[in-house]
């Protein structure tokens, strides 16, 4: 029998759950000494998310968000309880700035930054602003580099430290980060951040710019830099080849103490590691923290609301609130759902206020499936009649496809039939008949 607040096991199941290490490199202490060295640097358990949606999301190829937009997304994403919000640069235009000055002055509990070219006149614009704190990103790559800005490393350093530095002198909090990481050269990088750690940036970013990084890459870029700097470390992971989600979790797994996301993954491109998606990973790691910090029933809302603002609609098969995310089909699937949902689920539906759903119209079905239905529409059946009629879908549905329409039909002119010929049961009288509540469960 399943119930939407079921009690199964398989929902706590738990991957290395790293405890808790604050969200400063300085602290990683463990109580166990037996622990595996993933588990000693593992932030699964302890991870901030910035939410990129009002910055990477506005980089998306159909976004344009009005000020009235840009205020009901924060708002939510607030309540939602993401840490930190991340708004567009106010050098990108004067309404951008406009913008970012009426975010600051919401009151939300998050945290709100804003996203900036590591440049001087661009700082100075946005400590204006009331921002608690600034992103700051310069590309280190070759390709950057020689491409793009046309700056070398000595140059990049010492900017970046007057950024830093004149940041920090207005009390506000800062971020450096290089963009395009992966594909910049190791030890400029490292001594890079090294520098910029040791004049006390709070944290330091690394960029998978182009989507190129894999999660085993990630790991070790993230395991070394941990072992160079004591500050914080963001990660953004573009999803270009489709590990945005796995880099982040690898990420976690190496030390990082922030990830970046957006609603739906928007971003440049196919955009960046997805709020949604993320958690999904995350809660089944670490069902604990996840669940006590965020409103995991309020991200069906925040991706309706992002996806009608940028119109799209939601993948099928998006974590979550794909519409089929919880949708069970074949026979022997609907059948061990319906006895115990652990059996086919890792994340439970009743977590993110969603239900799940047993298909019973098609020619997978099984019995059980179909009995569940039957109990749904009010009618009774012994077993034996159960079957005879989900023979009878099957038929159908061998032929075409069918819809739920064609299946109850099925099922009430057979009972009917039996009505008629005086085999039917009453409710309730059915041989081994159980009265499921409901198909969708
Ligand atoms: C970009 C910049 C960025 C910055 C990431 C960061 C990227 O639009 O190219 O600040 O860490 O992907 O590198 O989004
Ligand atoms: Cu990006």
């Amino acid at each position: 029998m399943c119930g939407t607040n079921s009690t199964n096991g398989a929902h706590a199941v738990n991957g290395a759950n790293g405890a808790s290490n604050g969200n400063n490199g300085n602290a990683h202490f463990r109580s166990n000494p037996y622990q595996p060295v993933g588990d000693f640097l593992s932030n699964v358990g302890s991870f901030k998310i910035i939410e990129s949606t009002l910055r990477e999301g506005e980089q998306f190829a159909n976004a344009y968000f009005d000020t009235e937009t840009k205020i009901k997304i924060a708002k939510a994403l607030d309540e939602f309880g993401v840490d930190y919000i991340e708004l567009t640069s106010p050098a990108a235009s004067e309404q951008s700035r406009k913008d970012c000055e009426a975010i600051c002055k919401l009151g939300l509990k998050a945290k709100i930054l804003t996203h900036v070219r590591c440049d001087m006149r661009d700082a100075q614009l946005a400590v204006e602003t009331g921002v608690d704190g600034l992103d700051v990103v310069i590309g280190t790559s070759s390709f950057l580099r020689e491409h793009s800005h046309g700056k070398d490393m000595a140059y990049i350093e010492k900017t970046a430290i007057e950024v830093i530095e004149y940041i920090k002198s207005k009390g506000l909090e800062v971020r450096f980060s290089s963009e395009d990481s992966f594909r910049s050269d190791l030890v400029d990088l490292l001594s890079l951040y090294r520098a910029v750690d040791k004049v006390g940036v709070n944290r330091v970013g690394i960029a998978d710019t182009v989507g190129c990084a894999s999660p085993r890459q990630v790991y070790d870029l993230v395991r070394t830099l941990r072992g160079v700097v004591s500050c914080d470390i963001e990660t953004h992971f573009h999803n270009d080849t489709g590990c945005s989600i796995a880099n982040a979790y690898c990420a976690l797994e190496a030390g990082a103490t922030h990830i970046d996301t957006s609603v739906l993954g928007i971003g440049e491109r196919n955009g960046i590691t997805p709020l949604g998606g993320l958690l999904a990973r995350m809660v089944v790691t670490s069902p604990e923290y996840v669940k006590s910090k965020y409103k995991l029933h309020m991200i069906k809302e925040i991706e309706d609301m992002v996806a009608e603002a940028v119109e799209v609609n939601t993948p099928f098969n998006n974590p979550i609130t794909g519409f089929c995310a919880f949708t069970h089909k074949a026979g022997i699937h609907a059948k061990a759902i319906l006895n115990n949902p652990s059996t086919y689920e890792i994340l439970n539906p009743a977590d993110f206020g969603l239900t799940r759903y047993v298909h019973f119209a098609s020619r997978l079905t099984g019995w059980n499936a179909v009995k569940t239905r039957v109990g749904q529409l009010g009618l009774a059946m012994t077993d034996d009649q159960v079957k005879e009629v989900t023979a009878k879908i099957k038929a159908l549905a061998d032929v075409r496809p069918i819809a739920i329409d064609d299946a109850d039909s099925i099922i009430r002119s057979f009972h009917l039939h039996l009505s008629e010929q005086g085999k039917a049961v009453h409710n309730g009288e059915a041989a081994g008949q159980e009265m499921a509540p409901a198909v969708v469960a």
